[in-house]
């Protein structure tokens, strides 16, 4: 049996209420040792993950890791947030009694930690110093090395982030066992796996997976559930899966700060890294303060809507990341950064790393190479293309690696937000960019955000999968709630923000070739966003909004054919008559969703109608 009052002593750890929990699932675990871990601890870790083959090297400075082949991605069906009040059941937390889910991750967790050491990760959601900060502590426990390396990648991780709490107990309690993954019945009737955010006792259990989202407990569970929750019940502020940048203009010296939300996969990281288009990058800057959670309050000297990054790393997605699309990512991924990437194809002979669209055709010579799952390229039969890199390989990786990050992303004030954005994949009906300057249509834009899923094989044409806010795998409460709390927060600001939904994916019907290019780009709709908010444009407004006319549009050495350029910037009314029909459904499964959500729906509605008996122009 481990000492943990030794271990703790040794690494400073001093704060009684996280060294009486540590005591309490150091016993329940039966683990044989304890480690309280500080990010000074990578290198010796990194060294004994290499020595135990949990990593290998990708040349120098970097490592790669391969998964358990079906603990690949997030699990949505098994992810519950469990509380005391049945209130707090919506439509997407899968809401489940605390009293019955403590019991049944306490008895998953049981004696899993015999033979092996508990690993103690006392970390911080949020730059030191900051208002949330007290929100933001947390420790956790796992059994998983390479989890620790990752959390030391993307969280402030160190005893000295939990020793001086103004309360010590308000921490977040996180408890991580990967387990035995073959055994845990996958996807079958008797899974095994349990993500649970047990939130009104600000404690997370996750047992089953040492992926990104279900393993790092600061990020997904603490960042975004925990934070949400928490958030909410102490009306202070809002958490949400948004990407957070600042765009600097050099000619002015203004710098804007631009936040938003798009559903995983669907660009955050890419636009937070972005380079601005050749020619604009004379004249503008585009800054890194965050690609995946921002936190939301209103500042109380200013009286405007501030945001910050909780998070102090990338985890990106890799497919499709190359010189082309987003070369800022390859600096932060280059040799020497640390980086850990993980399911990604891999030659050991060589410590190359590979995924598809890092270069538009795989290695000419397949000696060596290695898809995401271990097997020789080489000994694949005659048309088999199935990817060598699983299409959510990932790279992990510190913000101090990224070349764009904010010079303050530190900063314990965080930023003044101008503006929040949404978007989704959507092929077809949402326009480039449409600009909304309303809070409650702006929030009610964001309720309704949708991207593509599988519904069209089922049979019902245009349907989205919706996602509101990019928040659905991440609600923790109802979400009427959550609209009402949404208008509170960002309603308490003196000055509002402009609202916009985005679309960088249309598609052409007949040969679905991407209408606009996307990426680099993907800066200038932005900037009209701003111009639009300071008044030096005026846009076309819409029955959903005002989109730029061509005109407005910085679209110097842009790529784009004028047809494709005419359908981004208009709006087929009848695609949107229908759905609006979808939204109302939508909605209606929502309980206590505000009155001014439902007037905004039934303004957009009505607008919708009296365009398609008049046509404007
Ligand atoms: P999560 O980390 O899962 O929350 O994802 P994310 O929203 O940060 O998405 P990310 O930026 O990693 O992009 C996901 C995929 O979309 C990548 O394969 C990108 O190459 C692709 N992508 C990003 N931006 C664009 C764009 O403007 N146009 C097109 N066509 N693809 C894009
Ligand atoms: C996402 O899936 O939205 C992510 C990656 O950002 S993770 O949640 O860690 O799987
Ligand atoms: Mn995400």
């Amino acid at each position: 049996m481990a000492d943990p009052d030794k271990a703790m002593d040794e690494a400073g750890l001093a704060n009684p209420s996280v060294r009486e929990y540590v005591r309490y699932w150091a016993e329940l675990t039966g683990a044989d040792r304890v480690e309280v871990v500080s990010a000074a601890d990578d290198a010796r870790l990194i060294d004994e993950a290499l020595a135990a083959g949990e990593l290998e090297p990708a040349g120098e400075g970097r490592y790669y890791s391969r998964s358990y082949h079906k603990d690949t991605a997030r699990s949505e069906e098994r992810t519950i947030v469990a509380t005391n009040d049945p209130k707090d059941k919506g439509v997407y937390n899968n809401w489940r009694p605390a009293s019955e889910m403590r019991p049944l991750l306490e008895s998953k967790m049981r004696g899993a930690l015999v033979g092996k050491t508990m690993y103690v990760v006392p970390y911080l959601m949020a730059p030191p110093g900051n208002v949330l900060a007290p929100w933001a502590a947390g420790v956790e426990l796992t059994d998983t090395r390479t989890v620790v390396l990752h959390m030391i990648r993307m969280a402030r991780v160190g005893s000295e982030f939990v020793n001086d709490l103004e309360d010590p107990d308000s921490f977040v309690r996180a408890v991580h066992v990967t387990g035995e993954l073959e055994s845990l019945g996958h996807g079958t009737p008797d899974d095994q796996r349990y993500f649970v955010t047990v939130a009104d006792e600000r404690t997370i259990l996750h047992f089953g997976s040492s992926y990104g989202g279900n393993a790092l407990l600061g990020k997904i569970a603490h960042g975004l559930r925990q934070g949400a929750y928490d958030g909410w019940d102490s009306r202070k502020y809002l958490a949400e899966q948004y990407m957070l940048i600042g765009i600097h203009d050099k000619e002015t010296g203004e710098t804007y700060h631009i936040c938003g939300g798009f559903p995983s996969a669907s660009g955050k990281t890419n636009l937070a890294m972005m380079l601005p288009p050749d020619a604009l990058g004379d004249r503008y800057h585009v800054s890194f303060y965050g690609d995946d959670i921002a936190w939301l309050w209103v500042d109380e000297e200013s009286g405007r809507l501030y945001g910050m990054n909780p998070e102090y790393g990338v985890f990106g997605v890799a497919k499709d990341t190359n010189e082309i699309t987003n070369p800022t990512a390859l600096k932060s991924i280059d040799e020497g950064t640390g980086t850990i990437f993980t399911n990604v194809a891999y030659n050991p002979q060589t410590q190359e790393v590979w995924w598809e669209g890092r270069t538009p055709q795989p290695p000419a010579d397949v000696t060596g190479w290695l898809d995401w799952m271990g097997s020789p390229i080489a000994d694949r039969e005659p048309g088999d293309d199935s990817p060598w890199a699983h299409p959510n390989s990932r790279f992990t990786t510190t913000l101090d690696n990224v070349p764009n990050i904010a010079p303050d992303y530190n900063a314990a004030s965080g930023v003044p937000i101008d503006a929040i954005i949404f978007g989704g994949r959507t092929r077809d009906r949402e326009p480039l960019i449409r600009a909304i300057d309303d809070l409650a249509e702006g929030v009610y834009d964001g309720l309704t955000l949708g991207a593509e899923a599988t519904f069209a094989a089922e049979g019902v044409d245009g349907q989205l999968r919706y996602d509101p806010m990019s928040n659905r795998p991440f609600m923790a409460y109802g979400e009427g709630d959550y609209a009402r709390h949404y208008l509170d927060v960002v309603g308490a600001a003196k000055e509002q923000p402009i609202f916009a939904h985005v679309n960088w994916f249309q598609r052409d019907p007949e040969d679905g070739h991407f209408l606009w290019p996307g990426y680099r780009e993907n800066l200038r709709p932005l900037l009209w966003l701003i111009q639009l908010k300071k008044g030096e444009v005026t846009g076309r407004k819409t029955p959903v909004g005002i989109i730029p006319t061509k005109e407005e549009l910085l679209l110097d050495g842009v790529e784009i054919t004028p047809e494709d350029l005419d359908t981004i910037l208009s709006i087929d009314v009848d695609r949107w008559r229908q759905e609006i029909g979808f939204r109302e459904e939508h909605l209606a499964q929502f309980e206590r969703m505000p009155e001014e959500i439902w007037e905004a729906h039934r303004r957009v509605a009505a607008a919708l109608e009296a365009e398609a008996q008049a046509p404007a122009e």
